[in-house]
């Protein structure tokens, strides 16, 4: 059966209830793909810190909730076992932690709650939802776990990732082809798709951002996807841009990818906000509004240079990352 990938905004945008949030009312987004496509570095990247793992090997095992709370200080940390009960509390979360919490097999579900570093504002409760890759080969519970959040998770967007590297493994399909039965029950559930690490194409071999959108776009609409929302992200990068602007450290491979991305910034000649499969008119406003907030804000330390800041801005528009944000805005501000 086939989907609209992204219908009209429904009626009751938020929960009252989400795991680990208590009674507050959340906007939860959940985020799918399969081993490695770059769910956790895109979550990263739009918190704007390292503070989930990424790696390239089974990383996430635990289902991690991620809240967006404007006045936190810092990230608090909750784990809950697979009977849900309490475990560990912690009111300054650490990468290490939470790369600990995810070695813990007692570990089921982690909540984490703090202060994103986004440029718009975006709705308290929003709550991101990242989820293990599902095929891995080692350890089946993570596909449980998976379908446990489809089914658990009151998502009101669900964001999935494809690898623009490895289009179309037979795992990435048997995913899709499960959501797509899943999500048909579900119909008010929309969807947005991330076409991610983008950044290793190579146009010189043909591999163009265009070029790749439409292979994406025919590869969905094979499975029945639709009009699908498709937006070209360079997570990892966009990682490092924000963590650079709040003159964070980055470890040497961090700082040489974040050199060579603001290097090939000059000779870029496709723009990823063009390339992005989604109607004319919502690349219009996101356009305006990438313009309208994309201002030099207060330098963050006297290491960084206000033209390193423009820099730095641009290749955050460029890396696709402020669209989502734009689309987290407009529907998570909207409820
Ligand atoms: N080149 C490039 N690498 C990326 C990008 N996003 C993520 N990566 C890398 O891809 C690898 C996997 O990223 P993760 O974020 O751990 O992927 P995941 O989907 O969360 O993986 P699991 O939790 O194991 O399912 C890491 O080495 C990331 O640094 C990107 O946009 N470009
Ligand atoms: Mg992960």
């Amino acid at each position: 059966m086939a989907i609209r990938a992204i219908r009209k905004k429904h009626n009751s945008p938020r929960s009252k209830k989400s795991s680990g949030a208590g009674a507050r009312q959340t906007f939860d987004v959940l985020v799918l793909a399969t081993m490695s496509a770059g769910k956790s570095s895109f979550i990263n990247a739009l918190v704007g810190r390292s503070l989930l793992p990424a790696a390239n090997e089974a990383t996430t095992a635990c289902l991690t909730s991620i809240e967006h709370r404007r006045t936190a200080k810092s990230f608090r940390g909750t784990c809950y076992s697979d009977a849900g009960d309490k475990i560990i509390t912690e009111p300054d979360a650490s990468t290490e932690a939470v790369r600990a919490w995810n070695a813990d097999t007692q570990i089921r579900r982690i909540h984490l709650s703090g202060k994103f570093r986004t440029h718009l504002p975006l709705g308290p409760g929003l709550v991101l939802h990242d989820t293990p890759g599902p095929n891995n080969s080692q350890d089946e519970r993570h596909g449980e776990l998976m379908l446990d959040a489809i089914h658990r998770v009151p998502f009101k967007l669900l964001c999935y990732v494809l690898n623009a590297a490895q289009l179309g493994t037979w795992d990435d399909r048997r995913l899709l082809e499960q959501l797509r039965e899943l999500l048909a029950q579900q119909p008010q559930r929309p969807l947005v798709f991330i076409l991610n690490k983008v950044d290793l194409l190579d146009p010189e071999r043909g591999e163009d951002l265009a070029g790749s959108v439409s292979k994406a776009r025919r590869y969905l609409e094979g499975l029945g996807f639709l009009d699908a929302i498709i937006v070209p992200t360079m997570a990892n990068i966009a990682l490092y841009a924000r963590k650079a602007m709040h003159a964070e450290p980055l470890t040497r491979v961090e700082r040489i990818k974040l050199r060579q991305a603001l290097d090939e910034l000059g000779f870029e000649q496709e723009n990823t906000l063009q390339a992005a499969a989604m109607p004319e008119a919502l690349k219009a406003r996101v356009l305006r509004e990438l313009k309208k907030s994309t201002r030099p804000g207060p330098l963050p330390s006297d290491d960084v240079q206000a033209g390193d800041v423009a820099e730095l801005e641009q290749l955050l528009v460029h890396s696709g990352i402020r669209t989502v944000e734009f689309l987290l805005n407009q529907r998570s501000t909207a409820a």
